[in-house]
């Protein structure tokens, strides 16, 4: 089948914009600017190593965590793509402290959208050439359109987002998203710069046999998630599992989407509160999670029902196909009891 008969990613959001009441389009131009922003770093995590951009740019950013050049390439370029649209009046993001209030058009405090923004996560594998990834969390914001951005426009539960989606830099380059009707995918054809639809109406498999975590801290686990992990290794049944781990929760993740499984990153000794960020991680792939009939938790609630509390918090992370994540979550409330 020739490229040309595969929907375009603009055409297809063209055609999806009358899914929304009163559309005005903006959301449209909002995932033309994601659209746009991905290309641009595509091209240059596709370089990264000739580049001379690679490695530690010499800051840390809020987490504490080495900011690699890259990090600070894309966090700027999903900003400038998204501040010069007139759609989003504020963006909060992993790579910065706080939330930033858009001013780059006169009437950007008029617009009506806010975007959360991890622009490339799993950055510490791009100097070892694994896959990274983006993930973006759309909200419409609270506060009265015309008055300045406030950090409640961007403290809202994860049943409120408008949209969501990630950009998976892989093998080849895809963005998945979801505006409330279900998951689709696209695949990127870098010699003409354009996103095809290569998966329509993505699903969740309701189980599966594969489980990602980073055993390395088996020590640190609580004991639900230590008994879990001994179940998924059990010779029984459908098990042993696989074990998959890339280091990258949008690689981990859409592996799991595609053939089924369950990534974890659950508290531990050493994070209370686990690692994930709430909003711009948990959020937006819980998001998705749900539209393609899977499941995430944080081991015992909804993860898109918890109340945020801070624009970086941290919350365990259980999610991936809905057998797996209640059996794990059977294991967790199981190690409770006295
Ligand atoms: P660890 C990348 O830093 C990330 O946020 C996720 O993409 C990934 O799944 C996880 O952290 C890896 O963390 O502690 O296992 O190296």
């Amino acid at each position: 089948m020739s490229e040309q008969t595969f929907q375009t990613l603009g055409e297809f959001i063209i055609d999806k914009q009358d899914d929304f009441k009163y559309s005005t389009g903006e959301l449209s131009r909002l995932l033309s600017a994601i659209r746009l922003a991905s290309k641009v770093v595509n091209r240059e995590v596709n370089k990264a190593g000739i580049a001379e951009i690679i490695g530690h740019a010499g800051n840390q950013n809020v987490q504490g965590e080495d900011q690699q050049k890259l990090d600070v390439l894309a966090n700027n370029l999903f900003i400038e793509a998204l501040s010069q649209r007139e759609v989003v009046c504020g963006i909060a993001s992993e790579e910065s402290d706080d939330f930033i209030e858009i001013k780059a058009t006169s009437n950007a405090h008029l617009n009506k959208y806010v975007v959360l923004i991890d622009p490339l996560d799993g950055s510490s594998n791009i100097d070892v050439n694994v896959s990274v990834g983006t993930i973006f969390s759309i909200y419409r914001r609270v506060t009265e359109p015309g008055t300045p951005v406030q950090l409640k426009d961007f403290l809202q539960k994860g049943v409120k987002q408008v949209a969501a989606g990630y950009v998976v830099y892989g093998s080849s380059t895809m963005i998945v998203y979801t505006t409330g009707n279900g998951v689709n995918g696209f695949t990127l054809d870098p010699s003409i710069g354009t996103y095809y639809l290569s998966h329509p109406n993505m699903k969740f498999p309701t189980t599966g046999k594969i489980y990602s975590i980073n055993e390395g801290n088996y020590i640190k686990f609580p004991q639900g998630v230590k008994d879990y992990i001994k179940y998924c290794q059990l010779e029984e049944g459908d098990r042993p599992y696989t074990s998959r781990y890339i280091g990258s929760l949008v690689s981990d993740f859409h592996r799991n989407m595609i053939k089924g499984g369950i990534y974890i990153y659950p508290s531990t000794s050493q994070s209370p509160k686990g690692k994930l960020r709430l909003l711009y991680e948990c959020n937006p792939m819980a998001l998705l999670a749900e539209q393609a009939g899977g499941k995430a938790s944080d081991g015992y609630r909804r993860i898109l029902e918890i109340e945020p509390t801070e624009l970086h918090q941290r919350v365990p992370f259980f999610c991936g196909s809905a057998a797996m994540v209640t059996k794990a979550e059977e294991f967790m409330a199981k190690a409770l009891k006295p």
